[in-house]
């Protein structure tokens, strides 16, 4: 049987049954018990009995819920989005959870979502309020984050997928020292999402003198020294609140395609549907492909280079996406209505990317 993974300390070696509960009973302290351990002996101590009582263990305890235990063997896909403040990952996050919920309800998909742990259960029952009103949520103030967690039944050619959501405040991405309760998120993750509004990068200048092109170069300066990672990975970088995109001159084509990306685009009609070779969701990924080229060739034409070369040698591959969370710009962070289902633009083309990366190996 493949190894239940505990979503909050990402072992899955300490997992116990008891009684009909799994509970996590990785110690959480433990380097610090061995250290303990290994000065006690060193220091010829001849008393052998349990050198650890100086120090309590601490225990994960996170209990797993018995529809995440029964996911298993299904694909689990970490979103842990890397970004500064304000970028708009929670706006993403949450929009994203009520596209995947429609998605299923207006019957573009053939399955269900379900919520598989208590977290997403009591979240999602606050995202409807914010979406109605149009009020866009606090800035978040976590920084150890416990995930969303769900199961999405039957996504076209992709089977049942498992996505995680970790969102976390963006302050954890400004400086080095802060970025610590991330790192072994970020270091497990196959795909790594970075967000960035670069209308954002551009218009705040008052934290700093650097300009736009390093700003960004920074995020993936942090990531880099701040994230021990023992394989390369692939980066996704989303540019978040692509309908202010325009403002700075993106290429038309990309700006098109946003605009052109409401939710009835993932309806991929097709008899091969649920097979592992939808001609319509390759021709999707296809055309994301081509999309993320063209950003590409804009961030180098407008002085990104650096950035692109230093993320193509940290990273196996590096492709972008544009969404728009809103499909519009709020005023003092509050839209003039609720917001509409279609009012999200490739909201989805992030996910696909992370399960074109992280799923489909083991699909093919
Ligand atoms: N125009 C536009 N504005 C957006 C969009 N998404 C988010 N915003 C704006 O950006 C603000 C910040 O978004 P958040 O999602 O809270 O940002 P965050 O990255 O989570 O910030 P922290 O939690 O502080 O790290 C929102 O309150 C909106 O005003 C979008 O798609 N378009
Ligand atoms: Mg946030
Ligand atoms: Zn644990």
């Amino acid at each position: 049987m493949k190894k239940i993974l505990c979503p909050i300390c990402l072992s899955s070696k300490y997992i116990k049954k008891i009684d009909s509960d799994y509970i996590c009973k990785n110690i959480l302290n433990r380097e610090v018990i061995i250290k303990q351990k290994k000065r006690k002996t060193n220091s010829g101590s001849s008393n052998n009995t349990d050198n650890t009582d100086t120090v309590n263990k601490e225990y994960c305890n996170t209990k797993l819920m018995p529809r995440y235990v029964e996911t298993t063997k299904m694909h689990k896909v970490i979103i842990f989005i890397v970004g500064y403040r304000n970028h708009g990952k929670t706006v993403y996050n949450d929009i994203m959870m009520a596209s995947i919920k429609n998605i299923y309800k207006n019957e573009i998909w053939d399955g269900y979502a379900q919520f598989v742990n208590q977290k997403a259960e009591e979240h999602y029952s606050e995202i409807p309020k914010w979406i109605l009103n149009g009020h866009c949520p606090p800035s978040t103030q976590i920084k150890d984050p416990v995930p969303i967690v769900y199961r999405m039944h039957n996504v076209p050619m992709f089977g049942d997928i498992v996505p995680m959501f970790y969102d976390v405040k963006g302050e954890l991405f400004e400086k080095l020292e802060k970025i610590s309760p991330g790192a072994k998120y970020l270091a497990k993750s196959p795909v790594v999402l970075f967000l960035v509004s670069l209308k954002d990068l551009i218009e705040n200048n008052n934290d700093d003198e650097l300009e736009w092109q390093d700003k960004l170069h920074r995020l993936l300066q942090i990531f880099d020294l701040g994230v021990c990672r023992s394989t390369k990975q692939e980066l996704v970088v989303i540019l978040s609140k692509g309908d202010k995109l325009f403002d700075i001159g993106m290429d038309q084509k990309v700006i098109d395609y946003l605009n052109e990306g409401d939710i009835d685009v993932y309806k991929f009609d097709d008899k091969t549907n649920k097979k592992k070779t939808s001609k319509n969701v390759l021709q999707y990924i296809e055309n994301m492909k081509n999309i993320s080229k063209i950003i590409r060739n804009w961030l180098i034409e407008n002085k990104c280079k650096e950035f692109i070369n230093h993320a193509d040698s940290v990273f196996k591959n590096v492709e972008f996406c544009i969404v728009s969370s809103l499909g519009s710009d709020p005023i003092d962070n509050k839209m003039h209505r609720e917001i509409r289902p279609n009012d999200p633009k490739r909201i989805l083309d992030p996910f696909l990317w992370m399960i074109e990366k992280q799923a489909r190996k083991s699909f093919f």
